[in-house]
């Protein structure tokens, strides 16, 4: 068995019904839905803002590269194209794999570009971490300690005051 947190955000398109539809997707491994936030770019700031959300999943059998697998079909289902001359330009649909745990609670960390864990980036993004957050307080990204003190940093702190719930786009309803 493992446990993912998924990182679902979308800037193009119907963004809220994008998240919606990931989550169906997801279906039955959907344990829990955080909040949805509006959300300033990151990496590319010359894009509109973002709906983003995290979701927690598990599956009894599912690899960590099974969550990538499941993470890219939501992208395609949506739509998603990729730009290759802009790496964190607008998309439908962006899942990615944030961090997965097998089932005695220890995390899987690997350095494999394909699918490198935790996800390199989480530790600086206040759109995963908020959300993670709010939805589980005492929750800790592996290799980088509790999400509170993740928070605090500067790169994260600086990007927290445009991080906006949107309580209205709640997903809750469809785990
Ligand atoms: N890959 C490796 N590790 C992982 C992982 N843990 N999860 C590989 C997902 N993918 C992983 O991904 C590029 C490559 O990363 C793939 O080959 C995959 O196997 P991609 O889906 O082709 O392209 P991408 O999504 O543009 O990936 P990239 O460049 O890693 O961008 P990010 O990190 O996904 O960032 N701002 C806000 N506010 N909200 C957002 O949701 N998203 C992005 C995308 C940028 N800015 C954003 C947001
Ligand atoms: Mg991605």
């Amino acid at each position: 068995m493992t446990g993912a947190v998924l990182s679902i955000g979308s800037n193009l398109g119907d963004s809220h019904s994008h998240l919606r539809a990931a989550v169906t997707r997801l279906g039955a491994y959907v344990v829990q839905v955080s909040g949805v936030y509006q959300t300033p770019p990151w990496g590319d700031s010359a894009q509109p803002p973002y709906l983003n959300a995290v979701v927690f999943v598990e599956d009894r059998t599912a690899t960590a590269r099974d969550w990538l697998t499941r993470a890219q079909a939501c992208e395609t289902a949506e739509g998603r194209v990729r730009d290759p001359d802009r790496r964190f330009g607008p998309r439908t649909l962006d899942v990615d794999v944030i961090a997965v745990w097998t089932d005695d609670g220890e995390p899987v960390v690997a350095g494999d570009p394909e699918l490198t864990l935790p996800h390199p980036r989480a530790h600086l993004r206040a759109f995963v971490l908020v959300p993670w957050h709010a939805a589980r307080p005492g929750a800790e990204l592996p290799g980088h300690g509790p999400i509170a003190a993740l928070l605090n940093t500067p790169e994260v702190a600086a990007d927290i005051a445009g991080v906006t719930p949107r309580p209205e786009l709640s997903l809750e309803s469809m785990e």
